[in-house]
């Protein structure tokens, strides 16, 4: 977008999503810390959980059962997925308000860009502070944002003061500001690449940026060059009202190439549990269950299945993928790279898009 003029970028994220809403539907709930997601002692995980029970370590996708140890008075709730998909709306008409460039990322969140707004107001910190203050009226819930000059910095600012928070990163802070920013707080970068750029002493925005393109792209593939253009504050990328999710997926390339088939399994139900959890928190459901890999000589295959019913749940995942699996090579040649996908997503004419380039590991 060179020469084009600067953009200005919100992001708004809601605090605490769900547990806001069950604490605000009953008043019991208030001030103490609760949990919603299922009970310990089943396999369940923590959807998400208040402010107050985040002091005691806990935070979503956590076992149930270790989050009723870290906090034995927490109160479990069950979701109501109705109530957050109303809220989700009322947000969304709120934001349409301003303009119709709105891009969910979840329920509970979405850019903006406000460059050229439907009340023709010039700061979006003002537009910023004003959608605040209405989705507390309406809603009578709190949400954070993030303003700056492109998606990736409005994203990172937006989680900088929770709750009830609201980050300017101007212009002419850009540069600084990433150079500061510890990067298991880079938007797009994931677990397990943070480690590996902890391990040759990337820490910051500031150690990232020396690195030279040819290197980023040789250790981290393809987004070294997402990577090499963020460290210097450049995200063009468009917020983008119409992209609409058609799968999800993760992939692993392995260490070392396996033909022992419990490890092989052993690594997809990894996937597929950390699917699982993309799924939730996107609130997809998808019929087809795709099966990739790829033979140490690079020979790659796909093999899918489509079910009657849709689906989400690791362990239901992982069936179909066995079945799957037995119509591979897995076992007798070794494999280099094993990854699930879902797709024919139900609703998907309600779901946009989420952190698509970026579900590498
Ligand atoms: N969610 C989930 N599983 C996850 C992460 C999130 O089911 N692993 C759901 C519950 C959250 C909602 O998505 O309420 C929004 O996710 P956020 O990451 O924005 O988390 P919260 O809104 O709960 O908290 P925060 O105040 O940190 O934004
Ligand atoms: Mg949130």
């Amino acid at each position: 977008m060179e020469g084009e003029k600067i953009r200005k970028i919100i992001h708004i994220d809601m605090d605490a999503f769900y547990a806001s809403i069950e604490q605000r539907d009953n008043p019991k709930l208030k001030g103490k810390p609760i949990i919603v997601g299922g009970p310990p002692n089943t396999r369940s995980v923590v959807a998400t959980c208040s402010y107050e029970a985040r002091k005691y370590g806990i935070h979503s996708a956590m076992s149930s059962n270790l989050a009723a140890k870290l906090c034995p008075h927490a109160i479990f709730v069950s979701s109501h997925f109705d109530v957050y998909r109303k809220v989700s709306k009322q947000i969304r008409d709120i934001f349409k308000d301003y303009t119709d460039l709105v891009e969910p990322l979840s329920l509970d969140e979405a850019f903006l860009d406000v460059t050229m707004n439907k009340k023709n107001i010039s700061s979006a910190t003002t537009i910023a502070m004003e959608i605040k203050q209405r989705i507390q009226k309406i809603t009578e819930l709190t949400a954070s944002a993030g303003v700056s000059i492109n998606k990736f910095i409005a994203k990172v600012a937006s989680d900088f003061n929770k709750p009830d928070g609201l980050t300017v990163v101007p212009p002419f802070k850009v540069l600084n500001f990433i150079e500061k920013l510890d990067i298991g707080k880079f938007y797009g970068i994931g677990k397990v690449t943070e480690q590996k750029m902890r391990k040759i002493g990337i820490n910051t925005g500031a150690d990232l940026k020396k690195l030279e393109l040819n290197k980023l792209v040789k250790l981290f593939g393809k987004v070294g060059k997402f990577y090499y253009n963020i460290s210097r504050g450049i995200d063009n990328r468009p917020v983008n009202p119409n992209w609409i999710r058609k799968s999800l997926g993760s992939e692993i390339t392995l260490k070392i190439d396996i033909d022992n088939i419990e490890e092989i399994t052993d690594i997809l139900w990894k996937i597929a549990l950390k699917l699982e959890k993309q799924l939730k928190k996107l609130n997809l459901k998808g019929k087809t269950v795709n099966l990739k890999i790829r033979y140490y000589d690079f020979e790659t295959l796909t093999r899918s299945i489509t079910l009657y019913k849709p689906i989400y749940k690791a362990e239901d995942i992982i069936s179909d993928v066995k079945l799957l699996l037995n119509k591979t090579d897995a076992g007798l040649k070794k494999v280099r790279l094993l990854g699930i996908s879902i797709s024919k997503f139900e609703n998907d004419n309600i779901i946009k898009k989420t952190y698509s380039l970026f579900d590498t590991h």
